[in-house]
């Protein structure tokens, strides 16, 4: 009996798997949920127990597996939006359960042209490519669908060289969009006025104009939470060897000031081509001279109650690290302290991605963001990961 039942068995199990099969494929026609690239708590295996910071400091991987992450905005609900410059990658990161180990990674687009900047606003995202910007309305609400988004200005030079961009809203409600200039030295205004200018805009894209000119190439910039002045990092020219010229941290006390480019650098140093034209003595020389070739991207002020005090009007910069210089430098976190918008200072902060005897790197600081508790994270574009830094000293503990 049991034999002359197998052949209907058998039958019946053909049936059913031609069953599955056809609901799996069913199923994927339904409209796609965003893959999810990552919902567990990161198990980086990055080395982050070589990263040496301040006494009482302590730094975690806060998420792994981020593609590429360089720019950093935080969403009203606490989502963290994250920009790529070659992945054309934007992700939305979010950690439900509030330990500060993300737990749910989604990819929302991964047809972007160079999404670094990133910027967030009354619940809109804004995405800057290299010509043009774009805002997602409501996006919180609406991550499991990305909404198509409205393209708030689309004019942009569209040159790849230095092309990408570093967004943000300034205290006066403006959006900031520096367009670097299209080569490493080259007196580009000549084409279009907008090369190596930081502009701005209204958040809809109207009223655009240059804020500053003669910068290079900007992918960082904040505003003193005191003064209100924009602070912003530029990276110095190339092929003028190791030591020369120095990147620049630079402070803007009024519209249409210029820094230099591509006639004096870091305040002092002549262009060898250009620098005849003009005398130093005619542009905004940075607040601090940065290390050559140190690539300082991400710059913001210490925020929150978490951080020591002596840190709190300081402006940390996170330095990317050289990619044309002999032995590599950058590659950390530096700190440069302000009195009266002069610096006083200028530190380490941390460091250890780059091991500078055998020059090996695992990790390249892009962007910074201070939570609403005071501790920093730290966007990681070669590490791919966000990094979280506390601090747990001796002020805390003596409570
Ligand atoms: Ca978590
Ligand atoms: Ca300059």
């Amino acid at each position: 009996m049991k034999t002359r039942l197998l052949p209907r068995y058998l039958a019946l199990l053909v049936l059913l798997s031609v069953l599955f099969v056809s609901c799996k494929e069913q199923a994927k026609e339904q409209p796609e949920e965003p893959p999810l690239v990552q919902y567990n708590e990161p198990e980086s295996a990055l080395p982050i127990d070589k990263l040496k910071l301040p006494e009482g400091f302590k730094i975690e991987v806060y998420a792994d597996s981020i593609d590429g992450a360089r720019s950093m905005a935080m969403g009203d609900n606490g989502t963290l939006f994250v920009g790529t410059r070659n992945e054309n990658t934007v992700y939305a990161i979010q950690d439900r359960d509030q330990d500060f180990k993300a737990d749910k990674v989604i990819v929302l687009d991964t047809t972007l042209e160079v999404p670094n900047g990133i910027a967030f606003k009354d619940g809109a995202l804004y995405v800057a490519e290299v010509g043009r910007l774009l805002r997602y309305d409501a996006i919180e609400s609406q991550l499991s669908k990305v909404p198509e988004p409205t393209v708030v200005y689309d004019d942009y030079p569209t040159e790849f060289h230095h092309g990408w961009k570093y967004i943000a809203f300034g205290p006066d409600d403006k959006l900031y969009v520096p367009v670097g200039a299209p080569c490493n030295i080259c007196d580009s205004t000549v084409v279009d006025e907008r090369y190596a200018t930081i502009t701005r805009m209204d958040p809809d894209g109207s009223n655009r104009e240059i804020y500053a000119h003669g910068v290079r190439n900007s992918v960082g910039f904040t505003w003193h939470p005191k003064t209100g002045d924009m602070y912003f990092t530029d990276n110095g020219r190339d092929m003028l060897g190791d030591d020369i010229p120095p990147c620049e941290l630079n402070r803007v006390t009024e519209t249409g000031q210029h820094f230099g480019y591509p006639f004096c650098h870091g305040g002092v140093v002549k262009d060898p081509e250009f620098g005849s034209q003009k005398d130093c003595a005619e542009f905004v020389a940075p607040v601090q001279a940065l290390g050559a070739h140190v690539a300082p991207l991400g710059v913001k002020f210490a925020s929150g109650n978490m951080f020591p005090e002596k840190y709190r009007n300081r402006a940390f910069i996170a330095e990317h690290g050289s990619w044309n210089r002999t032995e590599k430098v950058g590659y950390k976190l530096s700190t440069v302290q302000l009195e009266n918008g002069k610096a006083v200072s200028y530190d380490t902060f941390l460091e250890g991605w780059l091991d500078e005897s055998s020059q090996e790197r695992f990790g390249r600081p892009v962007d910074l963001l201070f939570l609403e508790d005071g501790s920093l994270l730290i966007s990681d574009d070669f590490g791919d990961a966000i990094y979280r830094v506390t601090y747990e000293g001796a002020e805390l503990a003596s409570r």
